[in-house]
């Protein structure tokens, strides 16, 4: 890890990859990193403080709201208002997008989705969360509130997406469409690191992620590819190593150092799938396929799904190449009956 290669020195320095950038996205990011070391600051400490537990409401998606999913929501929610290049917001904690109307961000033109902190029901068993994010650059007219148009984008219109993994160490992951840079916190100096720079996901690799307990519930292909994990076959390094930790930031990040694929399936209690295609899976598909690998609802690229509503779902395949590759064949070979 070098010290001498911030995030804020290494997002000027690749300013110039941005033909006709005015630094807006460069704030932006800067926007992020200063919510992201807030956030920080309050997991490292909320088993000391009373910030851990639920509030006792829930979330559009009916999901027990945790005080920290609440707080980082406000934080990064703040931490955008206060500057100039956002014009609106949508959050998992928000039922609707969120439009910023002081004068300063009305002229802004970029928005921002987001899932705060993604896994947050850990916290209390201190198991790595992450806060996702998702920017595009706004299609209404600059001056006017930001409309549903703005956030109702395909994925490949992204023009930046990552994550803070806030783990046994913090570490900030993102990609402008340039490669993937990881960026490791250093408290002693209070700044991100550059630690991880031009990020490659292995072609291949010996991981699934997937919580095998709805296994009855998932369709045949993907109960076939599970059982081809589980064959051994030592020259095909088979059988595989199943990892899934329940929070989708610490398993991607994991899958894309190591090699592995993260599989979210439609199952019966999620028909269309769990996670939610603007502020986890298109983030995910931007970075994966800038680190060399892919990104799926099991047929269709992610990034080619044009959204239909704010919080919808969708089936996710996500990681190394040959991986995602597989299960797609699977699939299509064992249409459900
Ligand atoms: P399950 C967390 O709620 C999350 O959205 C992802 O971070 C995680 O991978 C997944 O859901 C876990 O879901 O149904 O396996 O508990």
């Amino acid at each position: 890890m070098s010290e001498f290669r911030t995030l804020g020195e290494f997002i000027v320095e690749k300013q110039s990859d941005f033909p006709h950038a005015s630094g807006e996205l460069s704030s932006l990011l800067a926007s992020i990193r200063l919510a992201a070391k807030i956030v920080n600051r309050e997991i490292n400490k909320a088993g000391l403080v009373d910030i851990t537990g639920s509030v006792g409401a829930e979330n559009i998606q009916g999901e027990e709201q945790q005080k920290l999913d609440l707080y980082a929501n406000d934080k990064f929610k703040a931490a955008l208002e206060a500057r100039d290049q956002v014009c609106g917001v949508a959050s998992e904690e928000e039922d609707e997008a969120v439009a910023f109307n002081k004068e300063l961000n009305k002229n802004a033109k970029y928005v921002l989705l987001m899932d705060p902190l993604d896994g947050s029901s850990n916290i209390d068993v201190n198991v790595s969360v992450g806060t996702i994010f998702s920017i595009y650059r706004r299609v209404s007219p600059v001056g006017t509130p930001p409309t549903q148009e703005d956030f109702l984008q395909p994925g490949d219109k992204q023009v930046a997406a990552g994550y803070v993994i806030y783990g046994s160490s913090t570490m900030l992951v993102y990609t402008t469409g340039n490669g993937v840079h990881g960026f490791t916190y250093d408290p002693s100096i209070g700044s991100f690191c550059l630690s991880h720079e031009k990020l490659m996901t292995p072609e291949t690799g010996s991981i699934y992620s997937i919580n095998e307990g709805n296994y009855i519930r998932f369709p045949l292909g993907v109960k076939k590819y599970i059982k081809y994990c589980q064959e051994s076959v030592p020259e095909e390094n088979r059988p595989y190593t199943s990892r899934y930790i329940g929070s989708l930031v610490a398993d991607f990040h994991r899958n894309l150092l190591k090699g592995g694929i993260y599989l979210y399936p439609s199952t019966e209690s999620h028909p269309t799938g769990k996670l939610r295609l603007l502020y986890e899976c298109n983030p995910m598909a931007f970075l994966i396929e800038q680190a060399g690998g892919l990104a799926s609802d099991g047929k269709n690229r992610i990034m080619e799904i044009k959204p239909t509503e704010l919080h919808q779902r969708v089936p996710f395949f996500v990681g190394s190449k040959a991986m995602v590759e597989k299960v797609e064949q699977f699939i299509e070979q064992n249409p459900n009956e």
